[in-house]
């Protein structure tokens, strides 16, 4: 029998040498935030048969949306355990101050608690996306300052897949690593250590009905994708529409998503602290790129908590020839290419 390794000794024997045992425990409740999460969207179908749904519980309190619910997890889970000083979730406008009652960490959790709504109800991958960055000034309680850092600054960042299993994947600067949930023994198992792109890569992936909103040289790039030039690689399309699951399979396949800006959503649509930020730390550690289409996303200084971006995500080569295609055609090079 393979060696069986659990996540927690994973991370106990992994941890960064500047680790002082906050990060791996942090990393830990993540874990813990990320098992309850997938019981219950596993149940998730189950709810009307079992009259869970719509009404109210037995005190009467309404039954909680899954992404509300997630994120209810999650700030409990970590907001009393002192290892934090600020905490910025998807679904809150303001960010999550530490209550005063509860000693402050050093670190600050940005998070997407249940990505890819839209597939929630009909039973299609969601996952949950976070990233941790250091306090910017250990001395004062948190501030949006502490949040508002570029995604070169993660300490470490991960997400959660709930699919036909529960992968958790993270890094904190150490390659990636992957784990799935038993969830006999509810433990995560290392099942894909220190994942790296595939080269030559599989996929691309992006909602091409919106090629009309696109800039010419984004659809031009998306022609190049499609086999339209002679260059042309040879990839093939998949888009689920859930990001954590289209970023996993790209990531295991090799590939690039594209969530490009459009002409009325100019920003794009993804959300640069806790969906773009923490991917591209990933895919850096695992040998790739993300980019807006400019600039790499890992130096992108955020001045909003909820800041969107465009992003371009997988195989170096192919976030590099989308730069290239714009450049071009912000240079008023169009034609020649
Ligand atoms: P959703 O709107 O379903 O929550 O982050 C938002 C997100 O999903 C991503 O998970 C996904 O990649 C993208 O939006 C899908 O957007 P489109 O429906 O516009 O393709």
């Amino acid at each position: 029998m393979s060696t069986v390794t659990t996540i927690e000794r994973f991370i106990l024997e992994h941890q960064p040498e500047y680790a002082r045992g906050e990060l791996t425990t942090l990393l830990y409740d993540v874990a813990l935030a990320a098992k309850i999460i997938a019981h219950k969207t596993n149940r998730a179908g189950l709810i009307d048969i079992l009259g869970e749904a719509g009404a109210s519980n037995v005190q009467g309190e309404a039954q909680q949306k899954l992404d509300i619910y997630a994120d209810e997890i999650i700030k409990q889970l970590c907001d009393h355990t002192g290892r934090l000083c600020l905490m910025v979730s998807e679904e809150r406008e303001e960010a999550i101050a530490i209550p005063d009652r509860y000693h402050k960490g050093s670190y600050v959790l940005v998070y997407d608690p249940l990505d890819g709504s839209s597939n929630i109800d009909v039973n299609v991958s969601i996952g949950t996306i976070f990233g941790i960055y250091r306090c910017v000034d250990e001395q004062r309680r948190g501030r949006v300052e502490d949040a508002l850092q570029p995604p070169g600054h993660l300490v470490a960042a991960g997400y959660v897949l709930y699919g036909a299993s529960t992968m958790l994947v993270y890094s904190t600067g150490d390659g990636v690593h992957g784990f799935t949930l038993n969830p006999e023994y509810g433990e995560f198992l290392l099942s894909h250590p220190n994942m790296h792109l595939p080269d030559p890569p599989a996929y691309f992936s992006v909602n091409s009905s919106y090629y009309a909103r696109w800039s010419p040289g984004v659809r031009r790039f998306l022609d190049w994708l499609q086999g339209m030039n002679p260059d042309s690689p040879n990839l093939s399309a998949r888009y689920i529409g859930s990001l954590v699951a289209d970023f996993h399979r790209n990531l295991l396949r090799g590939g690039i998503f594209c969530y490009p800006a459009e002409s009325e959503r100019d920003e794009g649509k993804l959300r640069l602290l806790y969906e773009a930020g923490p991917l591209a730390f990933l895919i850096a550690q695992a040998g790739g790129h993300a980019s807006d289409g400019r600039q790499a996303i890992l130096e992108i200084t955020p001045t909003s908590l909820h800041q969107r971006t465009a992003l371009f995500i997988g195989n170096r080569p192919l976030v590099e020839r989308v730069e290239a295609f714009i450049r071009l055609e912000e240079e008023g090079d169009a034609q020649t290419y």
